[in-house]
């Protein structure tokens, strides 16, 4: 049986508690600091909407783990899942003695991804490796080298994803030289679009059709890669016909469209995929955190003929596609599709967007308000009309909500977007508890 965690907030210390601070300073005294720590509270159980920590107090979790535990942080069908795996076997290496549960999650991710033509799928350990992996297939399928990211971008914090990541500070400041033959576009960016707001579909994509004909040149480029919604880089939602228009360029020029679902993936956005909200099919798709219920699990998805033209032995690793994962992952997707978590991430958009709203009424630093799903934020600024970002204010309520029991998380390359990423586990009362915490660090701090 999978340990009960008790649905309700509760603070039995401050934030964080003595353990807790005990812990923080032994990881000071063992662990890098360039591995950082949003919140040092140390969690000793999880589960639905609850993170327990080693001082007693119960937290409501509005971050997932960064998107990751879409079906809860121990969900009954994974955790019975990953007991079963790692009974009968942990690891063989599939690339020397294979076993059923990597083919059967390839062929579920063949199932789930946009489109209905011939796939093959290549599972690897995290997202960054499913980037790097994608742009591979696509050089061999293509014969060409070049890649095209958007400003605002995440893909990564390996060499080359770090070349196609945008934000300098933290994630490549000073871990240069990176990998070339990568090239920046424009992004769609509807709130902090300097043109004609309204026509910022039309304006973004001739902008990046312009620059990369300028620059790189359409027959050089392998592929283009974009996160359908940008997670790291502020939970940009580019308007409505972009998506479509940049897929449609790629087709006409031979160049792979492969969409970054890492974030966005697995119910999270309300739809199997964010590119399902767009009706766009992508040619390759990278999958990662949602998929496997909390354990390490990557994937790159594509069309049959684009991921068979790789030799054979020139993708792999040695945990790529790791049985308990692989359980865990299957044992995610059926909770996923049986509990419909495509419909409760549209409930709680419902439920979120509602109290986003109203606050938005009475403080006028919130300046924008987006996102799908149980992936939405709010982009702070200085004030109405002044759409400076405010990264001092959203610092201010990360840690106000954090002293008060509720685990949020912040992104964006100004640092000035609040963003909110519950489990889908969560129960109506936490997220509006939740949100009550969050109002109550307006009424202190904006
Ligand atoms: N692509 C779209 O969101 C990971 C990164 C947190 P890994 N995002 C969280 C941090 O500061 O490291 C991510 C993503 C998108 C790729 C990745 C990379 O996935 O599993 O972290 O390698």
């Amino acid at each position: 049986m999978a340990t009960t965690v008790e649905q309700r907030r509760h603070l039995a210390t401050a934030i964080p508690g003595p353990r807790s601070q005990a812990l923080q300073s032994r990881k000071l005294a063992a662990v890098s600091a360039g591995v950082g720590t949003g919140m040092p509270v140390y969690v000793e159980r999880a589960g639905g909407g609850i993170l327990v920590d080693v001082d007693g107090n119960q937290l409501i979790d509005f971050g997932s783990g960064i998107a990751v535990t879409t079906v809860g942080a121990s969900a009954p069908r994974v955790v019975e899942a990953v007991k079963r795996q790692v009974e009968d076997f942990t690891h063989t290496c599939f690339m020397v003695t294979p076993y059923e549960e990597y083919v059967a999650v390839c062929e579920k991710l063949a199932l789930l991804t946009p489109g209905d033509h011939k796939k093959r799928s290549a599972l690897f350990n995290s997202g960054a490796e499913a980037v790097e992996n994608a742009v591979k297939v696509a050089r061999v399928f293509t014969g060409r080298t070049a890649v095209v990211a958007f400003d605002h971008a995440y893909h990564g914090r390996t060499n080359l994803t770090m070349a196609l990541t945008a934000k300098s500070m933290p994630y490549k400041h000073g871990f240069g030289p990176f990998a070339g033959e990568v090239y920046r576009a424009p992004m769609a960016y509807p709130y902090r679009w300097t043109g004609d707001r309204e026509r910022t579909a039309e304006e973004a994509f001739e902008a990046f059709a312009t620059q990369v004909h300028a620059q790189v040149g359409e027959q050089n480029v392998a592929a283009v890669i974009i996160e359908p919604i940008q997670g790291e880089g502020g939970f940009i939602v580019p308007p409505a016909g972009w998506l479509r228009r940049v897929a449609q360029w790629c087709r006409e020029h031979g160049i792979l469209l492969i969409a970054d679902e890492i974030q966005t993936g697995f119910c999270r956005t309300g739809e199997w995929f964010a590119c399902d909200h767009e009706g766009v099919v992508p040619d390759l798709i990278t999958t990662a955190k949602g998929i496997a219920g909390g354990l390490p699990l990557a994937a790159v998805t594509g069309r049959a003929e684009v991921m068979d033209a790789v030799h054979a032995g020139g993708l792999g690793g040695t945990y790529g596609g790791n049985p308990i994962a692989c359980a865990a992952a299957l044992a995610a997707m059926e909770t996923m599709e049986v509990d419909d978590l495509r419909g409760r991430a549209r409930a709680i958009e419902k439920l979120f967007l509602g109290r986003l709203q109203q606050l938005a009424e009475k403080f006028d630093v919130i300046g924008d308000i987006r996102g799908r799903g149980a992936m939405l934020a709010i982009e702070l600024v200085k004030g109405r009309g002044d759409t400076t970002p405010n990264p001092e204010l959203t610092a201010a309520l990360n840690k106000y909500c954090h002293a008060h029991g509720l685990v949020t998380l912040t992104c964006g390359t100004y640092g000035n977007v609040f963003r909110f990423l519950p489990p889908l586990s969560i129960s109506d009362e936490l997220l509006s508890e939740g949100l009550d915490i969050l109002e109550q660090a307006f009424v202190a701090n904006a």
